[in-house]
């Protein structure tokens, strides 16, 4: 009896369960900020019996329902299901359906429309519903990322969100050649990248100190240059299967891998596993140090095209992405004279294999064919010149945009060649109005490239990436007038015990008025 009466009382707190604050849409600390919200002042509560259903039987809207019904259930304990209907409401639960009547929202846009008896989330197409997953996840409490069981109330705000980006490619990349990263830190880095709505994974897969991939017709690069890194460690590289792995993994969270083999300089890997492909027939020494541009590529002999042409191809086939990053930096080491018919011939091969090419603006002093793009980092006259060629213009100026440049003279790692770089400064600007003469029209998104002379494990990278990312996600994503460092710095900070939660080892910048 006495054990019944106690169940009773547990019973009655758990239904009276009232929102312990009021709850105001408009005031949610969501990254990056959506297009527009209207609060309604009301809450849904989350319970064990929210379930999530989906609309129609599509595999791919199943998948993105068990994705939610993943992030929820550990955190939760209610093991929420799902369950498909023919329905456009289902009252108490949680709705995904896919709609025709939107168009406005895009490729990637969605509405959420949350009231007190149910959520409902809309998309045109399957991407607008993961995203719109990822803000059902930051409109819950922080502790929802946590992988053990916590107590309620899981309380969303009620109202209206519309939101799509202002760019389509939200990028970041990852240096895996100066140390190299494994499969399972690189689908860590894909989730993070997930829940700040970025879609974009840029692998730098070859330099100097690494080879990371493996070519099944060159089969030294990786038996021999996978084995060198920065500093002497023991590197590594990715088998063809494992490359797949992390292509498929991207891509199930709207992720596109673009894979890069950096050419014709940055290339003393493939020159110390191949004498061929050196001028002078002389295989070089394996390299783990950090110096840039001395290294090239036999622009002239035609050796130097078969490897191309097989690696391009390899590479291509377990790619599904459009793109091709072909680098171009910094070659230092091959004449200008011989770098232009060099990066006009790669283009042509990389066409040839069905892919766009990519690479860095030192690319536009050639003569760049229809659809490649140039990634700005250092020159904005190349960008320029891409520009003017009818390129289009990846946005990542090493001064803003380089991930791995320090916070200040304090920070442990990265880099500061370009410049120290605050979390409010890699906020506070803007693709559009950074060059003059390059416009919105022109830019296809930005990105943030991590380098990794300086970092060799997990955390380290996270410090350097975290809290930056995102704010370049929030860039990428949300339109320039919506965009202010004073209102993002509190959304920040409130961010940082989802980080915690999310096991992200970010660095507690001093700007930045963490909430506890
Ligand atoms: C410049 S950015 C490089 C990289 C270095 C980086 C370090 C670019 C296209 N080339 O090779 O890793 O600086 O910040």
């Amino acid at each position: 009896m006495a054990i019944m009466a106690s169940a009773a009382t547990l019973m009655t707190v758990a239904c009276s369960t009232t929102p312990a604050t009021p709850t105001d849409l408009s005031k949610a600390n969501i990254i990056p900020k959506p297009v527009s919200i209207t609060p309604t002042g009301g809450s849904f509560i989350l319970t064990n019996r929210t379930d999530i259903y989906v609309k129609g039987e599509s595999p791919e809207i199943l998948r993105i329902g068990q994705y939610l019904a993943d992030r929820l259930n550990p955190s939760t304990g209610f093991g929420l299901e799902v369950k498909t209907t023919a329905k456009d409401l289902v009252r108490g639960k949680i709705l995904l359906a896919l709609t025709e009547n939107d168009p406005a929202l895009g490729d990637e846009g969605y509405e959420l429309v949350i009231n007190e008896k149910s959520v409902t989330l809309t998309a045109s197409k399957p991407a607008g519903l993961f995203y719109g997953v990822q803000t059902i996840r930051q409109l819950l409490p922080a502790k929802v990322e946590l992988a053990t069981a916590q107590e309620g109330p899981w309380e969303l705000a009620t109202g209206t969100i519309r939101d799509y980006p202002s760019y389509g490619y939200r990028g970041a990349m990852r240096d895996v050649a100066r140390h190299f990263f494994g499969v399972e830190d690189i689908k860590i880095f894909i989730d993070q990248m997930a829940a700040y709505k970025m879609n974009t994974l840029h692998l730098h897969l070859s330099d100097d100190q690494g080879w990371r991939i493996e070519i099944k017709s060159w089969p030294n690069l990786t038996a021999h240059a996978g084995k060198s890194e920065v500093g002497g460690g023991e590197g590594g590289f990715y088998t063809q299967e494992q490359y797949s792995e992390i292509v498929r993994y991207a891509q199930e969270r709207f992720i596109t891998v673009i894979p890069e083999i950096d050419m014709p300089g940055h290339t003393n890997a493939a020159l110390a596993s191949y004498p061929e492909l050196n001028a002078d027939g002389k295989a070089r020494e394996l390299y783990t140090g950090t110096d840039v541009g001395f290294s090239s590529l036999a622009t002239k002999k035609e050796i130097t095209y078969k490897f191309i042409g097989d690696v391009v191809r390899e590479l291509s086939a377990m790619t599904p992405g459009p793109w091709f990053h072909i680098g171009g930096d910094e070659s230092h080491s091959t004449k200008l004279e011989d770098y232009i018919p060099f990066v006009n011939r790669v283009q042509d091969t990389v066409a040839a294999y069905g892919k766009k090419v990519l690479g860095w603006d030192d690319i536009a002093s050639a003569t760049l064919i229809p659809n490649s793009a140039v990634q700005y980092w250092a020159k904005a006259e190349n960008a320029l010149k891409g520009v003017e060629q009818g390129a289009k213009v990846l946005f990542s100026p090493s001064k803003y945009a380089y991930i791995d440049m320090q916070y200040d003279s304090t920070s442990i790692f990265g880099l500061h060649w370009a410049a120290y770089i605050e979390v409010d400064e890699a906020y506070n600007w803007d693709p559009e109005s950074l060059v003059p003469g390059i416009k919105k029209e022109n830019i296809i998104g930005i990105e943030a490239p991590l380098w990794a002379e300086t970092i060799a494990a997990r955390a380290e990278a996270e410090y350097l990436l975290f809290p930056r990312l995102p704010g370049y996600a929030e860039i990428g994503w949300t339109p320039k007038e919506l965009r202010s460092w004073d209102e993002y710095k509190v959304r920040l900070a409130n961010h940082g015990e989802r980080m915690k939660a999310m096991d992200i080892s970010f660095y507690p910048s001093a700007r930045v008025d963490w909430v506890k």
